[in-house]
């Protein structure tokens, strides 16, 4: 058994459609324990910082946009396999390819406004935990 952290956020398109409590209704159905969570406006800085790895890619501009253009919720999760377990819960990263009842299938738009975000492996989910939350934030 393995009880891990993992870093969530539900982003601006969820936020604006009123999705914020219908994800953390599954989140809570599905076990996770939520140790982190707070709303933030992302800044274009705290973006890029947030996304290194895909600064230098073509779609960088549109998901910088996006991120930066409403509310977001920041969440640390917790529990066993989390990290596996969220993006299972998440689905597929276009919607229209994400199976049935997943929260990008139920709450995403397309590539681009698709809902959450979720850490794709422990190292990313560590430093993303870290990127957003201190220690005192995580309780
Ligand atoms: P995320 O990081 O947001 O959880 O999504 P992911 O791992 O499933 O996908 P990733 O490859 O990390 O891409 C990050 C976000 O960038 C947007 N994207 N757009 N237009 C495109 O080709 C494209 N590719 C990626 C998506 O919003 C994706 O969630
Ligand atoms: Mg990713």
């Amino acid at each position: 058994m393995s009880i891990e952290q993992t870093f969530g956020i539900i982003k601006p398109n969820a936020v604006q459609d009123g999705n914020i409590g219908n994800i953390l209704s599954a989140i809570e159905k599905a076990g996770f324990t939520l140790r982190g969570m707070r709303m933030a406006r992302l800044t274009p800085e705290l973006c890029r910082g947030f996304y290194a790895e895909h600064v230098h890619k073509g779609f960088y501009p549109e998901l910088e946009a996006f991120m930066t253009e409403g509310p977001v919720v920041l969440l640390c999760l917790e529990g066993e396999n989390a990290i596996l377990r969220w993006r299972e819960l998440m689905g597929a990263t276009d919607p229209a390819k994400a199976a049935e009842g997943t929260l990008r299938k139920l709450y995403g738009q397309n590539m681009g406004r698709n809902a959450t975000h979720g850490s794709d492996s422990p190292d990313s989910a560590a430093r993303e935990v870290s990127y957003f939350f201190s220690a005192f934030d995580r309780i």
